[in-house]
């Protein structure tokens, strides 16, 4: 064949080819710290486009795709999940690079979640979900650390926070079962004192991704050692933690009912589990699991947002660079004003998502290493929710444009678009749908009987401090304007119905404000 022949898309460094994020942490972090571990990000935005990325690709080739072995050949039951090689090699690379340890190591104190959260930035696109794991693995360090006994730092906390794969352990998450996933208050499952601290915990689990994890925190109603009633709703949850496997091997009162059928993330081992005498440990205390878990859910949340802006990172560096090549009448696409119009404003999309997400992260590391930061705890709080609904969203519509920038070719599995978009799209879902976070807003508005719009408030200091040019102060105009019809709508608004059924376009509007706020700083 002699005809033309396109020259390909490459994937550059994913660390040095990136000047938006490393503008970010240029502002974030103090020079020496960032100088500190430049060195580190630049090998692992190599690695990413490398080893790391056949990794995932090993993992995302249907032949490699999970499977779930019921019984051997003599009719025993084993529940045996199979995963590709890559899915195992991700899960040591991510021990050795300290995906998780270097949050907790604190070596850079608060900078340390910026450090952690910039690896998983360059890992996540490539890691065909591994970062799902490692998100609730992520979590479940953070509650142990709030709430675990001594016996559980030393053994599951050391475990989860290590560097070493084969002490690294990593943790699920169960929240969803079938009466309710938004709504937990239904939950079936029961748990129930057998001996000293140990619980057994028997039910159905709809929905569980980190299947083939080492250990699992999960949501059971609490039936009363005293008198053997159960509370319904969500007050009669608590949490508990267990481990998959029994001393022996065996799988701890678990069976794995069937692996999903999804429409993404088709790498990572969801599945619908069967409990049945589980032995767990309580978490915190009785009746409390809800708020319990939510310190995973607020850590897993931002995972999520910034899993979709660095989704679209990898959308856009591949479009990109195809626009350099491509040629169509008579020029290349980067030089056509359409087509560089388009990819302009996905940017943007993109450095929204991605200074959205790494502003939770700064205030995440405040909270966890400074003492008097309620403030920002309580910033973070009104946040999460709102970044992960936003960002979620605009970013899976981006991923979708960003394909077609590719024309035909951006709908071809081997380009790698396509992996991208369908596994974004599950971030509007897992971990809070777009319209319960939204409620989570309003229910922080009412909380905080509207204190918590004083978080922006900052948005106006960022404004003041940018009217230097004309095009910026204009921004910043718009944003405060944008921000006084919020206050008047909430003020106006008496009925719950309307609060409620305006929700969400509230959190968009808020979702908007932050975004142009931190853009105009940046820009300044
Ligand atoms: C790369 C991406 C990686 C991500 C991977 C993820 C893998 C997938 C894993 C999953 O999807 S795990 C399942 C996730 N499930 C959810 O996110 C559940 C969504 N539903 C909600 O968030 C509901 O709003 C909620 C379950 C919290 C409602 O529960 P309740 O108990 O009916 O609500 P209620 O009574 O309002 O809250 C109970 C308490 O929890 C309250 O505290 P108090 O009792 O002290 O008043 C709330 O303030 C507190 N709470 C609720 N949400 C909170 C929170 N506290 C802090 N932060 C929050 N976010
Ligand atoms: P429902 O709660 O039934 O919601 C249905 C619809 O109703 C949604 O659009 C929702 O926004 C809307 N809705 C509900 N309540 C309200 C309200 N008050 N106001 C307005 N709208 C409302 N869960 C785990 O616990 N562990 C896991 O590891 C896990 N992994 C997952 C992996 C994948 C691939 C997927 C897709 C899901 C996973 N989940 C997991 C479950 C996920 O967290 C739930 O699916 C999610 O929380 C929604 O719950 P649901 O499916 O029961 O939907």
């Amino acid at each position: 064949d002699t005809g033309f022949l396109q020259e390909p898309p490459c994937l550059k460094n994913q660390y040095e080819d990136d000047i938006v994020f490393k503008n970010i942490l240029k502002k974030s972090l103090p020079a020496s710290v960032l100088a500190e571990i430049e060195p580190d990000l630049s090998k692992f935005g190599d690695r990413v486009t490398k080893d790391i990325l056949v990794m995932g690709d090993n993992v995302d080739t249907p032949n490699n795709h999970p499977q779930l072995k019921q019984y051997d050949a003599w009719c025993r039951r084993v529940d045996e999940i199979s995963t590709a090689q890559g899915w195992k090699e991700l899960n040591d690379v991510a021990a050795e690079e300290g995906l998780i340890a270097i949050a907790y190591e604190r070596k850079y104190a608060q900078y340390s979640r910026i450090y952690q959260f910039a690896k998983q930035y360059l890992y996540m696109p490539s890691s065909a979900m591994y970062s799902c794991p490692l998100s609730m693995t992520d979590g479940a360090a953070r509650v142990i650390e709030l709430l675990g006994t001594e016996e559980m730092k030393n053994t599951y906390y050391n475990r989860l926070t290590s560097r070493d794969p084969k002490k690294f352990w990593t943790s699920g998450q169960w929240m969803t079962e079938r009466p309710g996933g938004s709504d937990v208050g239904q939950s079936e499952t029961q748990a129930e004192l057998i001996e000293g601290s140990t619980w057994s915990i028997s039910g159905f689990k709809w929905f569980s991704s980190a299947t083939t994890a080492d250990l699992t925190m999960l949501l059971a109603r609490t039936i009363d050692p005293e008198n053997g009633t159960v509370r319904t709703g969500s007050k009669g949850l608590s949490l508990y933690v267990a481990e998959m496997r029994q001393p022996d091997g065996q799988l701890n009162g678990v069976r794995i009912h069937r692996l999903k059928n999804k429409y993404g993330t088709k790498g990572l081992p969801t599945a619908e589990l069967q409990l049945n005498g589980m032995k767990a440990k309580m978490l915190g205390n009785t009746g409390r699991g809800v708020p319990g878990i939510a310190s995973i859910l607020n850590i897993t949340r931002i995972y999520a947002c910034l899993g979709v802006a660095c989704a679209l990172r990898r959308c856009l560096a591949i479009a990109k660079d195809f626009a350099y090549k491509r040629h169509a009448f008579n020029n290349t696409l980067d030089k056509t004003p359409l087509h560089i119009t388009t990819l302009a404003e996905l940017e943007l999309v993109f450095r929204a998502g991605t200074q959205i997400s790494f502003y939770c992260v700064e205030l995440l590391g405040r909270t966890e290493c400074i003492s008097e930061s309620k403030q920002d705890a309580d910033i973070l709080r009104f946040l999460t929710p709102i970044a992960k609904a936003y960002v979620c969203k605009i970013g899976v519509n981006a991923c979708s444009e960003a394909m077609e920038a590719l024309g035909g070719q951006g709908y071809m599995e081997d380009v790698g678009i396509g992996r991208q978009l369908r596994d974004a799209q599950v971030n509007t879902i897992w971990e809070g749908t777009t319209n319960v976070l939204s409620m989570d807003v309003v229910r922080v508005m009412k909380e905080t009987k509207g204190q918590c719009l004083v978080t922006f408030e900052n948005v106006k200091k960022i404004n003041r401090s940018v009217q230097t040019t004309f095009r910026l102060s204009e921004a910043a105009k718009s944003v405060e304007i944008a921000l006084n019809n919020i206050k008047l709508f909430i003020k106006s608004t008496t009925s719950k119905i309307e609060m409620e059924s305006n929700a969400r376009q509230l959190t968009f509007a808020l979702g908007k404000i932050l975004a142009g706020a931190l853009l105009i700083e940046q820009a300044a």
